[in-house]
């Protein structure tokens, strides 16, 4: 049994009695009260989901096992001469919380490089798709078709202790992740290099046979490390996140859970807002024919683009309420190396003016950016274009807390979830406006 996953069957023995323990003897604790603005209002700040992967704390941001991301960039281990670290230690610590040795790590590549090859089927789906289909609709139903693959699903049928679930899960998980930056890569050779494939090169880690796949030289290898590390997990409550935990929760296995968070990754309210800061930023790059605008010009897009009715791609979040430190991250890399890069400089300048015109507006309850506005600019500078392709990238990454939290999902036995739905009548009553027995509207008598 490989090192990861002995330990991580040890951390499973281990938690197993907390989780019973609280559900058992403190299962009627009342945590928070929820509020109608809180049932109709997108769930905001309810709290019911359980993880320990990561937190977000509105005012902080992301840690990841208690680890700030400036820490976790500066624990890991790296590969000789890189500037990053292994995304192979990231899963480490994901599942077990212990920041990985070398050797431990090298484990973990070896592992990934022996499951890293596609079945040939999965370049026939993609290959299927027709033309000006979205990268994200190609990259799901690529990592869909291969729930054929699937041990758990298999084990299932067979007949499983509960108790081993995670087991299988954790097997598909690595299966699965090793697989994505072959699939990533075949999907953006397929639509924008005459689907002329680089095949990969099992001697390198998962960040440097991306960019080999991608065919980008040096240092992309360390702004894909970079990017699938700052994108594995933003805790449970995230469209992506929470889609993943939902579908897994009715035991669908884990290509048909990673599938769906993809699908809800791709709207532009979540992770296609990389591509649309892209787009936004070319449309006013055309407008000002290639120059940089002021301040003021700068200013005037950004009233522009309110007053249509459309958000500012790229600004604020549903829980972060301070800059995201994932764009900190980002443009502290880019302060090192984009300095030149024009388009760098109109985020730089949107970094200036947005805050505060949102601030003036009135309505976003955080001005600030958020990861997006600035991991889109990187891939330019590096020479993927392709905007559209961006959120594929944003799905790798986000892979790694998924299956680590589909792990323990199963580990912890975690039950089906079923919240309650109740019907606008019934908010009404609660809300002293319609009574019950006559179900006239209080308001119209
Ligand atoms: N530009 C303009 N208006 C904005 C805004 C922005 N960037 N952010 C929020 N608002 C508006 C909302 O549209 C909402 O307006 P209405 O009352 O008219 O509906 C109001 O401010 C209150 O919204 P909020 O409570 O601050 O924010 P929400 O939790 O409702 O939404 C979003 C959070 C991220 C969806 C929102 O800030 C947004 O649309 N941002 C732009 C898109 C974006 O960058 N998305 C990526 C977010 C990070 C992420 O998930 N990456 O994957």
């Amino acid at each position: 049994m490989s090192n990861l996953k002995s330990i991580l069957r040890e951390k499973i023995e281990d938690w197993r009695p907390r989780t019973k323990r609280l559900l058992e003897e403190y299962g009627n604790t009342v945590v928070d009260k929820v509020t109608i603005g809180q049932i109709i209002g997108g769930m905001r700040g309810i709290k019911c989901l359980v993880t320990d992967i990561s937190y977000l704390d509105p005012n902080e941001g992301i840690r990841y096992r208690g680890y700030t991301l400036p820490e976790v960039f500066e624990l890991l281990p790296k590969p000789k001469n890189a500037e990053m670290p292994y995304v192979e230690g990231l899963l480490h610590l994901m599942l077990t919380g212990e920041i990985p040795n070398a050797s431990q790590v090298n484990d973990l590549v070896d592992e990934f490089s022996k499951r890293r090859i596609l079945p040939r089927y999965v370049y026939e789906v993609i290959d299927a798709w027709p033309c000006c289909s979205h990268p994200m609709a190609m990259f799901s139903s690529a990592i869909l078709a291969m729930a054929r693959e699937s041990f758990f699903a298999k084990k299932y049928k067979a007949g499983i202790s509960k108790n081993e679930y995670w087991d299988p899960m954790y097997e598909d998980s690595l299966n699965l992740l090793a697989k994505l930056p072959e699939i990533g890569s075949y999907i953006y050779a397929k639509l924008y290099r005459d689907g002329k494939r680089i095949v990969g090169n099992p001697d390198l880690d998962f960040g440097a046979n991306f960019a080999h796949m991608m065919g980008k030289p040096k240092p992309y290898d360390d702004v894909a490390r970079m990017h699938f590390i700052i994108h594995a997990d933003h805790e449970s409550g995230n469209v992506s996140a929470h889609t993943a935990h939902l579908v897994g929760s009715s035991l669908s296995d884990v290509y048909l859970s990673t599938s769906a968070m993809i699908n809800g990754l791709a709207g532009p309210l979540h992770g296609l807002a990389n591509q649309e800061v892209l787009r936004w930023l070319q449309d006013l790059m055309d407008k000002m024919g290639g120059d940089i605008p002021t301040e003021d010009e700068m200013r005037q897009y950004v009233w522009d683009t309110l007053h249509s009715g459309q958000v500012i791609p790229g600004f604020g979040h549903a829980v972060l309420r301070k800059t995201d430190p994932r764009y900190m991250v980002q443009r502290e890399f880019s302060l090192k190396h984009l300095t030149d890069d024009p388009i760098f400089k109109y985020v730089d300048l949107l970094y200036k003016v947005v805050p505060p015109i949102l601030k003036e507006q009135g309505k976003a309850k955080n001005p600030w950016p958020n990861v997006d506005a600035q991991s889109g600019v990187i891939q330019w500078h590096y020479g993927v274009t392709e905007y559209d392709f961006y959120t594929v990238l944003f799905g790798i990454g986000r892979a790694i807390g998924i299956v680590a939290n589909l792990i323990w999902d199963r580990a912890l036995l975690y039950p089906l979830e079923r919240p309650k739905s109740l019907t606008t009548d019934m908010l009404e009553e609660m809300a002293g406006i319609r009574d019950k027995n006559l179900t006239v509207d209080m308001q119209d008598e």
